[in-house]
C-alpha cells in the first residue's frame, strides 16, 4: 500500500498541465514536514485532540506537502499517521480530514468506487464527476482505479448503470476527447450545431447516439462554439432542448456536461449552493467539491460564487455549517478576496 501511495503520487504531480490552475489551496512556504508532523503528534497525543492545529496544519498544506509530513510523522512516532488520524477524529471533521490524505485522483478514483459498490448506485455522485473531469483527469482516474481496485473503471460503470446513461459514461471514460486546437474549424461547428439540432428539437424522439458522440469526442473550445452556434438552428438553446428531449439520469448527465463546458467553476458554485441550502444540508457534496477542487480550482470556484449570489462561499458556509468542519471548509477556501 506505501508502495502504490508512492507511485500514485508521482502520477498526481504530471496530470492535468494542460488546464489553468486556480487553487486556493498552495504551497506553504518555509515548510518543514519535521515540525508540522511535531505538531500534529503533539495535537493528537492532547487530552480531547486539539483539532484546531491538526486543521490549520494540514488545510494550509498542499497534498505533496501533507505526503511529506505523513512520512516524517511515521519516521517519529513509528505508527501511519493516517491510522492516527483516523483514530483521533471523527465524523464529517474526520472525512474531510481523511480526504485530503489522498491524493485528487486517488481522491476521485475512491468517491466513484464508493458511488458503485455495494446495493445500488449514487448516481449523483458518479454523474457529477465522471461528468465534470476533464479528458487529462479521467485519463488518471483510470490508472489510478486499477491500482487501487484492481478493475476496469469500464467495467464498473458498465455493471452498474444500463441504457443511454450506461453509454454516455462509457464514452466519458473511454477519454475519446480531442484536445483543443489553435484552429478554429467553422466548418465542423456548423456541421456539429446542425447534428446536434437535427437529432434532438428537429426530430420525433431524439438521437442519442448522436448527442453522445459530439459531446464526449469534441474538444471543449469547440463545443462552446457549437452551442452558441446551436442557437442559429434551433429555438431552444442546448440546456433547454436537453430538458425536452432526455430525462432521469441522462438528463442529469448531459446537463452537468453541458454547464461544465460553458463555465465550470460556476457549476460547482452552484452545485455548493444549492448542497448547503438544501434541506438536510448535502453534506457529502460539499465536502467533495471542496476536497477535490481545492488544488485545481476552487479559488475560481470562489469568485464565481460571489459574482453569481453576491455574497461570498466563506460567508454561506459560515451560516450553513458549524463547529471543526466549517473549520475545515474553511481553512481549504481560503480568505475572501
Ligand atoms: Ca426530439
Amino acid at each position: 500500500m506505501a508502495l502504490v501511495a508512492e507511485y500514485l503520487g508521482q502520477l498526481s504531480l504530471s496530470f492535468g498541465a494542460s488546464d489553468p490552475k486556480y487553487p486556493s489551496v498552495v504551497p506553504a512556504l518555509d515548510f518543514d514536514p519535521h515540525r508540522d508532523a511535531a505538531r500534529i503528534e503533539t495535537a493528537i497525543k492532547t487530552k480531547g485532540v486539539d483539532e484546531q492545529t491538526i486543521i490549520d496544519v494540514l488545510t494550509k498544506r498542499t497534498y505533496n506537502q501533507r505526503r511529506e509530513i505523513a512520512f516524517a510523522y511515521e519516521q517519529r512516532a513509528k505508527k501511519d499517521l493516517i491510522s492516527a488520524l483516523k483514530a483521533a477524529l471523527s465524523g464529517s471533521l474526520e472525512t474531510v480530514i481523511l480526504g485530503l490524505m489522498k491524493s485528487p485522483t486517488q481522491y476521485d478514483a475512491t468517491a466513484i468506487r464508493e458511488s458503485i459498490k455495494g446495493l445500488g448506485t449514487d448516481e449523483e455522485s458518479l454523474i457529477e464527476i465522471l461528468c465534470s473531469r476533464s479528458n487529462d483527469e479521467l485519463v488518471e482516474i483510470k490508472k489510478v482505479y486499477k491500482e487501487l481496485f484492481k478493475k476496469e473503471l469500464e467495467k464498473d460503470v458498465a455493471g452498474d448503470t444500463s441504457g443511454n446513461f450506461a453509454k454516455l459514461l462509457l464514452a466519458l471514460v473511454q477519454t475519446k476527447r480531442d484536445d483543443p486546437s489553435s484552429i478554429v474549424d467553422y466548418d465542423k461547428i456548423d456541421t456539429d450545431a446542425r447534428a446536434l439540432y437535427d437529432a434532438g428539437v428537429k426530430i420525433k424522439g431524439t438521437d442519442v447516439p448522436t448527442w453522445i458522440s459530439i459531446m464526449t469526442e469534441r474538444s471543449v473550445p469547440h463545443l462552446q462554439k457549437v452551442f452558441q452556434r446551436y442557437k442559429s438552428y434551433s429555438p431552444y438553446d442546448m440546456q433547454e432542448s436537453i430538458k425536452k428531449e432526455v430525462k432521469g439520469d441522462l438528463q442529469a448527465s448531459f446537463l452537468v456536461l453541458v454547464q461544465c463546458f460553458e463555465n465550470k467553476q460556476l457549476f460547482f458554485a452552484n452545485r455548493l449552493n444549492e448542497a448547503m441550502k438544501s434541506k438536510g444540508a448535502k453534506e457529502k457534496v460539499v465536502t467533495r467539491i471542496i476536497v477535490s477542487r481545492c488544488e485545481v480550482d476552487l479559488k475560481k470556484v470562489c469568485s464565481e460564487y460571489k459574482a453569481h449570489f453576491g455574497q461570498s462561499l466563506q460567508k454561506t458556509i459560515s451560516e450553513h455549517t458549524k463547529g471543526d468542519y466549517q473549520k475545515v471548509l474553511l481553512g481549504l477556501c481560503g480568505p475572501e478576496d
